[in-house]
């Protein structure tokens, strides 16, 4: 396989979709090696085949805001790959979302659900639609009207959806409740639902959860605790609640959090006091963190990134490319022992290849996020027995399949001198299981 031709005809074909080529090169880049071991591959095509989407819905989503007005936005589904199980992955609701960013995602999560160990296929879906400032009224319409296109394409067996950046639990119950009006049936067929009508406990804390667990393990593999590490960390959202929570029952002391208005530095850590209060200023819908300086006494820096800060560890819990090249050699500068991207590639590929010229500890987010999925996919399993699970089994489950990863991830990284690389592990690993599953399908597969 030569890297660059290969990219240069991607390119061709998909010319401007910097983040999808992105993601393609970072994989792509990880498994030749092997890739090169296995001619049956490259002779049936499954490179070609892996990196384009099975197919992508595209439709309108026309609503009425509160004072009357119609207004359009777009709507997406890109389902990406099933080879080893039906297609699963969220929704994300955002002003940035476009097709590149989906094809993205859906690439990523076809990886990452194959690390899972779970039986699913991966996609994504969504809307240039922002809940900046809207009522909850205009956002049920909204759902509503999304869910009115998207139920044909989807199902319990053939393509569950879920939360992402935009999408929590508010709205999963809008799209669920039309969906069932639709269909007449209540088969389940998004996960992160309410858990009084079929969501499974833990599921809400899991991105977060299985993050702090597979750092944990990365620390420990690497001789270090997690115990009185000092944790930078950007989002205010689910994730980055999931993470802070954790990460101070396990004794870290988190002192940032983000938003798109700056970042607030508290140098006492949060407590579960401040933690309980994202929620408040998630759910507010006006997207800054500010306001949380004022309450808790601590010192809020208006379009800053956290990532100048002298910290242990850093964990990227917003989006796509939040931690560039600079901030990658300031955190160095600073001696970060971990970085682990909690949000999907937050890094970009300079600070990727900063961080892995330099000893730090970087793990990438097919790895440590993977734990939302997964419990999504632990849903997906309750719903199907038609019972739930206590918030102990449901925790204790992630824990097992977050350790899995990490095996994984050493079993494909392993270097001459012990250390781990875990984007080359976490690459390989979910390649071998998509292309192996593939290939024994034969060329529809
Ligand atoms: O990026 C992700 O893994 C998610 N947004 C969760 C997807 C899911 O189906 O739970």
């Amino acid at each position: 396989m030569d890297i660059n031709r290969f990219m240069a005809s991607l390119e061709a074909k998909h010319p401007g979709e910097l983040e999808y080529l992105q993601a393609v090169r970072e994989v792509l880049t990880s498994i030749e090696p092997f890739y090169n071991q296995h001619p049956e591959f490259e002779k049936a095509g499954i490179l070609q085949r892996m990196v384009e989407p099975d197919r992508i819905f595209t439709f309108k989503v026309p609503w009425v805001d509160d004072s009357g007005n119609v207004q359009v936005n777009q709507g997406f589904r890109v389902q990406f790959n099933n080879a080893i199980g039906p297609y699963k992955g969220g929704l994300r609701f955002h002003a940035s979302v476009n097709l590149s960013i989906l094809k993205f995602l859906g690439f990523e999560q076809t990886f990452k659900n194959a690390l899972t160990t779970l039986p699913m296929g991966g996609a994504k879906g969504g809307s240039d639609f922002s809940l900046r400032g809207k009522s909850a009224g205009e956002v049920e319409r909204f759902c509503h009207s999304f869910m009115l296109e998207l139920w044909q394409s989807i199902g319990a067996n053939t393509d569950v959806p879920a939360g992402d950046i935009g999408v929590g639990a508010r709205e999963i119950g809008y799209l669920y409740a039309m969906h069932k009006k639709l269909a007449r049936a209540n088969t389940g067929v998004l996960t992160g639902k309410g858990i009084d009508y079929g969501g499974s406990l833990i599921r809400p804390e899991a991105t977060g959860f299985g993050a702090l667990y597979f750092v944990r393990q990365v620390l420990s593999q690497h001789s270090y605790g997690l115990a009185g590490k000092v944790i930078a960390l950007s989002g205010f959202g689910n994730v980055a609640w999931g993470a802070a929570l954790k990460a101070t029952q396990l004794g870290a002391k988190v002192v940032t959090l983000s938003g798109p208005d700056g970042y607030i530095y508290d140098d006492e850590g949060l407590t579960l006091e401040k933690i309980a209060y994202m929620q408040e200023l998630r759910a507010s819908n006006n997207d800054v963190v500010e306001p949380y300086a004022a309450r808790f006494g601590a010192e809020f820096y208006p379009g800053e990134k956290p990532w100048g800060r002298k910290v242990d560890i850093a964990l990227p819990c917003a989006t796509q490319n939040e931690l560039d090249g600079d901030d990658a050699r300031q955190l160095i500068a600073n001696k970060v022992l971990c970085v682990a991207e909690v949000s999907n590639m937050g890094c970009t590929p300079e600070a990727i290849e900063a961080f892995q010229q330099s000893d730090v500890l970087y793990a990438p987010g097919k790895a440590v996020n993977a734990g939302g999925v997964a419990t999504s996919g632990l849903e997906m399993t309750q719903n199907a027995m038609h019972l739930s699970w206590s918030a102990d089994e449901v925790d204790a489950k992630l824990k097992q399949i977050m350790s899995n990863i990490h095996d994984q991830c050493v079993r494909y990284g392993k270097q001459e001198d012990g250390r781990i690389d875990y984007m080359k592990g976490a690459n390989v690993a979910g390649f071998m299981k998509v292309a192996k599953a593939m290939y024994d399908q034969g060329f529809l597969g």
